[in-house]
């Protein structure tokens, strides 16, 4: 493992670390003694590094320290504020999260244990989900006598659906891995501790792609889906044509047709 980087800039309670000469970043929550629940502190930290990757940073692997990936919210955060206060509350959970969502490099999420809550809703602003098998997916939020505030109410029910997540957020249903697995939270499903490496395997084939692809998948295609078909034609076809204009893409476009460029295979799911 390479040496911490930033860690002036981030709170102990969120490591970071480079591999792979630079090009991807294995950032870990790191509160394990509280399973890594999601305090003012850990938000902010997260909002910051999303904001401003490291250069040459390419894919960012985000995984949880300890039993678990992460408790949600910190509830000794929560005891007596007020309206005001936890409408600002959620207004920066939702400003960490869109940093990852729609932020400089793709992420990867590698998930075990809790993941409930808010570490579902971190979870769910990541772009590809590798669970372990001892993952288990939860919302809380109803027997606490809250409501979900970090964008899982807009994000959730785009992955799995509205009635799902009622469920989950009304009778309190844990669904484990393969259940995760089955209706679309995690995309890829491994072995226990298996999640780092294929977290990381993934993350070095997104950092094959090139940048100007990557920027387009990340920022055009959830934006896409959100709009009409009429206006998503015209975006896509818009994104398409910066894209292929790029120096990059008509090289590896070059090299395919000269036999240089690998071949579309078979992945391992
Ligand atoms: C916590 C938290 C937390 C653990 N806030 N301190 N989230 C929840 O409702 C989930 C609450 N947590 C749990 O259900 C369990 O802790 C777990 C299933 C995640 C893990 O169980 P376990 O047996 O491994 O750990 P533990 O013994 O319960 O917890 C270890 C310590 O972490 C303990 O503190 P200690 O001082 O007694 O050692 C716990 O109190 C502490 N801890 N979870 C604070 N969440 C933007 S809105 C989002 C809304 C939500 O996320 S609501 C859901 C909140």
């Amino acid at each position: 493992m390479a040496s911490p980087v930033f860690p002036d800039m981030l709170p102990p309670s969120l490591a970071c670390s480079l591999e792979d000469g630079g090009e991807i970043a294995v950032v870990r929550l790191n509160r394990p003694d509280k399973r890594n629940a999601l305090d003012t502190t850990l938000i902010a930290g997260i909002e910051r590094l999303f904001a401003a990757p490291l250069p040459g940073v390419k894919a960012v692997v985000l995984a949880g320290a300890g039993p678990h990936f992460s408790a949600g919210l910190d509830l000794s955060d929560l005891a007596e504020r007020t309206a005001p206060e936890g409408l600002a509350h959620s207004l920066a959970w939702h400003r960490a999260f869109e940093r990852i969502q729609f932020g400089a490099v793709p992420v990867v999420a590698v998930l075990h244990g809790a993941v409930v809550g808010g570490g579902l809703e971190l979870a769910c602003a990541s772009h590809i989900r590798v669970a372990e098998r001892s993952a288990f997916y939860g919302l809380p939020e109803g027997q606490r006598g809250v409501f979900v505030g970090g964008g899982g109410a807009a994000r959730l029910p785009r992955l799995i659906g509205v009635a799902r997540m009622m469920d989950m957020i009304l009778t309190g249903r844990v669904l484990d891995a393969e259940e995760g697995q089955r209706v679309g939270l995690s995309h890829y499903l491994v072995e226990p501790d298996a999640g780092l490496a294929q977290g990381l395997a993934l993350a070095r084939r997104i950092a094959a792609n090139s940048a100007l692809s990557n920027f387009a998948i990340l920022q055009a295609l959830p934006r896409i889906a959100d709009v009409g078909q009429d206006p998503g034609l015209l975006m896509e076809a818009l994104a398409a044509a910066v894209v292929q204009s790029d120096d990059e893409a008509k090289s590896r476009i070059k090299a395919f047709l000269a036999g240089t460029a690998p071949k579309v295979e078979r992945t391992p799911s």
